[in-house]
């Protein structure tokens, strides 16, 4: 059998954003860093019927979905003080099937049934999509996303003294559908159709309805993955503190966010500062002209036709 750096060497080939390469890997690309990671996981991981599984394209709301699902799981677990997520990154509270869970599904903390990857549907492993765990998935308008994604590699490409590519060319890739586990409509399709057939499985969300309203959807996803909220719960404001706790303006002003790093000491090092940006919808604005923007949303329209999605 092939060993995966020889199918990797056979597999058409771009260059990202930062100039590494991004492989064409069963229909979507796949950062170098990531690819040989979700190749593994993709032999070796075994879903638990307890899983509950967070999906996502970067930089559509992960960091943040994280710490909710996290802060619903843990909430008999710890009180407003002692929550882990006060002292770490949600990143580092649950494990990423690529980086983490990628050699063995051994590798976890029992008491915790959280993952998360950025991988297609229709590359997950294949117990994941065969066990009766729960996946919830997260969308957001791409232009957002686009812009988030720049703006957090120019960040990572400055502290390496690097020189990223114009936003125009990197534009003009998301366009092509070369991005990061694009291209980002397929992405979002290929969850959008399994959350149709499969209700119970798939919970699918978006940010900009997150944001809207959060309460709402925390007691939602709060039903979905199986842990509901009780009446007194709701009563005393359990699902308040939640949301307060993981809101931007309180995780992005945490020291450990401020001033921690993730995945120190590893090639994929970053500073948790990096997931926190402005938490904002539409802030598109102020980075793509009328005519780009137009340009994506005719894309996303064309692509999503006859979906019943919008983005
Ligand atoms: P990832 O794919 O690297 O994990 P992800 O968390 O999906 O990134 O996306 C980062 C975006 O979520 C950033 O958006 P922005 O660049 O437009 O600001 C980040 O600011 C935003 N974000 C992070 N935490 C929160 C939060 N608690 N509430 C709302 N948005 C958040």
């Amino acid at each position: 059998m092939a060993s995966f750096k020889e199918i990797i060497s056979t597999l058409p080939r771009r260059k990202n954003l930062g100039h590494n390469d991004i492989f064409l890997y069963q229909g979507f690309w796949c950062d170098t860093f990531f690819i040989e990671g979700v190749m593994r996981a993709q032999q070796n991981f075994r879903s638990q019927p307890s899983d509950i599984v967070i999906c996502s394209a970067p930089k559509t709301g992960t960091t943040w979905l994280k710490s909710l699902t996290f802060a619903i799981v843990t909430r008999s677990t710890f009180d407003d003080s002692t929550n882990p997520l006060l002292n770490n990154l949600s990143h580092d509270c649950v494990p990423f099937l690529e980086v983490d869970l990628a050699q063995s599904s051994t590798n976890r903390d029992p008491k915790n049934p959280l993952l998360a990857t950025h991988v297609p549907y229709s590359s997950l492993p294949r117990s994941i999509i065969d066990s009766s765990c729960k996946i919830v998935y997260i969308c957001r308008d791409p232009k957002d996303s686009f812009v988030s994604n720049y703006l957090f590699l120019l960040r990572i490409l400055a502290s390496e003294d690097m020189k990223p590519i114009a936003l125009e060319a990197a534009f003009e890739l998301y366009c092509e559908g070369v991005s990061s586990y694009g291209p980002y409509w397929d992405h979002v399709l290929g969850f959008w159709k399994a959350s149709l057939d499969r209700p119970d499985k798939i919970l699918f969300l978006k940010y900009e309805e997150l944001i809207e309203n959060t309460v709402v959807y925390v007691k939602k996803l709060a039903d979905f993955i199986g842990y509901p909220f009780s009446s007194e719960e709701i009563k005393n404001g359990s699902v308040d503190k939640i949301v307060s706790m993981c809101s931007f303006e309180n995780l992005s002003n945490l020291e450990v966010n401020k001033s921690g790093k993730h995945r120190e000491g590893t090639p994929r090092a970053v500073e948790n500062k990096t997931f926190f940006r402005k938490g904002k919808v539409g802030d598109w604005e102020n980075y793509l002209t009328p005519e780009m923007a137009a340009r994506l949303d005719s894309i996303m329209l064309q692509k999503l036709n006859g979906s019943g999605l919008t983005l």
